[in-house]
């Protein structure tokens, strides 16, 4: 079939074509369409048997960025390497992702598991929804998919082929410009922001100690291709399900075009300042006090889970390296610290281009009223260049807790 955009009545048609279709919906019954695409990039619809159970969700790589149109052209290419991420994931880390159906290149159409009863956790976060497992969940997805495609797990020429398959140069010159380039310097960027925190972005763009730093882990991004990264792991692409009887919520992964082969710290980092950023935001979103402090508790904690999960199962999977060189006393010990820092470098990164870049997230931009939300907006820029100063002396994560959490603490003391 040649590339068409679909829409409500085609994206019907487009499933009723698909031979995959059969094992997944009744075909013989009348399917209906819902969108639901909430990101930057792609459309997204639910396809369902009107009056049935089941369903499926088509996701369309656009010829263009779906936030800017077609005055912002993309490739389609996003489609296949998203395809090829998931299927990976799904292997190494099945249950944590949605399960593959079928990939079209042509049409740029992944087809996946429709997580209909499941919610995108951003929201529920802001709002004080408490996922007990996620830090855990989202570190042993970590320790599965990064261990996994390492040179640990597959030796170099296996990692090698399979990086050969992630040359995902479009969506990762993306990355490098706005997460890890333009928000550090003055325009032209695409950077949008408070014109209060003006100062504050002139006093971090002339910070020269901190350029050098950010010029050092944008050129790691670009050139340590140590493990298959999800490559855009923040909170908008973590969906959960409503709570069962026990209080146990099924958490999954989304959204994995952005892969590649890059540092390890860049998942790490960037999930990790997603719930600071959640963290500082409850300035504004938490009712009073006690369950502001009972909020960012919890958060702190889920940091914590993740981090500490990711590192015990990594260290277990290491236990089985191919090849001795891995298993050398010390060699893993000092591998894990370098991924600690480089997921505070990119963490700090991750602060400051989601309070002063192009791409925003909905935790600080609802603080309301804006005096309240330049506050919130000092804080993230300057724990931003807080964790990238410190990262290079990051050595056990309570480290990284006692800077990434001193300030804040003292709020709600
Ligand atoms: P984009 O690449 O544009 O960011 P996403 O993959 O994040 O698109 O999907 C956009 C939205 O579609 C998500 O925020 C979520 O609400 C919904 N969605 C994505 N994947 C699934 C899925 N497998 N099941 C149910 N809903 C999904
Ligand atoms: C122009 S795309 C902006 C952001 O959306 C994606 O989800 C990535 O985070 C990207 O940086
Ligand atoms: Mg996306």
């Amino acid at each position: 079939m040649d590339y068409h955009i679909l829409d409500l009545r085609s994206v019907v048609n487009y499933v009723t074509s698909r031979p995959e279709a059969a094992a997944r919906l009744d075909l013989t019954s009348s399917l209906e369409a819902q969108e639901v695409s909430d990101g930057n990039l792609n459309a997204v619809f639910r396809v369902r048997e009107v009056g049935g159970a089941r369903s499926v969700l088509i996701k369309q790589g656009l010829p263009y960025l779906r936030v800017a149109g077609e005055g912002w052209p993309l490739s389609r290419e996003r489609a296949d390497f998203e395809a090829r991420s998931l299927a990976r994931q799904h292997a190494a880390a099945p249950g944590l992702v949605p399960e593959p159906y079928w990939h079209d290149h042509d049409m740029a159409v992944n087809a996946m598991e429709d997580l209909h009863l499941h919610a995108v956790i951003r929201a529920p976060l802001i709002a004080g929804v408490r996922l007990e497992t996620l830090g855990e969940t989202i570190g042993a997805f970590l320790a599965a998919t990064l261990y996994g495609s390492s040179d640990f797990a597959l030796g170099g020429v296996a990692r090698t082929r399979l990086a050969a398959q992630f040359q995902n140069v479009e969506l990762c010159e993306l990355t490098e410009a706005l997460v890890l380039t333009e928000p550090f310097y003055p325009p032209p960027n695409r950077n949008t922001y408070l014109p209060a925190l003006q100062g504050a972005l002139d006093d971090l763009q002339a910070d020269a100690p901190l350029l050098t730093r950010v010029a050092a882990l944008k050129h790691r991004f670009m050139t340590c291709g140590q493990a298959l990264l999800h490559g855009d792991l923040h909170t908008g692409s973590v969906m959960a399900s409503p709570p069962d009887a026990r209080g146990h919520s099924d958490i999954r992964v989304i959204d994995s075009e952005f892969a590649f082969f890059g540092p390890m710290g860049f998942d790490l980092g960037l999930f990790l300042a997603n719930l600071l950023l959640c963290a500082h935001a409850q300035a504004g979103h938490a009712p009073d006090t006690a369950e502001r402090a009972g909020r960012r508790a919890y958060l702190r904690r889920q940091m914590r889970a993740c981090w500490e999960t990711f590192e015990g199962q990594f260290r277990e999977r290491s236990q089985g390296a191919i090849s001795a060189s891995w298993r050398e006393p010390g060699f893993m010990d000092d591998f894990l610290v370098s991924v600690l820092r480089d997921a505070g470098g990119y963490a700090g990164c991750e602060l400051i281009r989601r309070t002063a870049g192009f791409a925003h997230v909905l935790d600080f931009d609802s603080v309301e009223p804006e005096t309240l939300r330049v506050q919130v907006g000092r804080r993230n820029l300057a724990l931003g260049r807080a964790l990238i100063h410190g990262a290079s002396g990051l050595e056990h994560y309570d480290d990284f807790d006692a800077l990434a959490w001193s300030d804040v603490l003292k709020e709600d003391a």
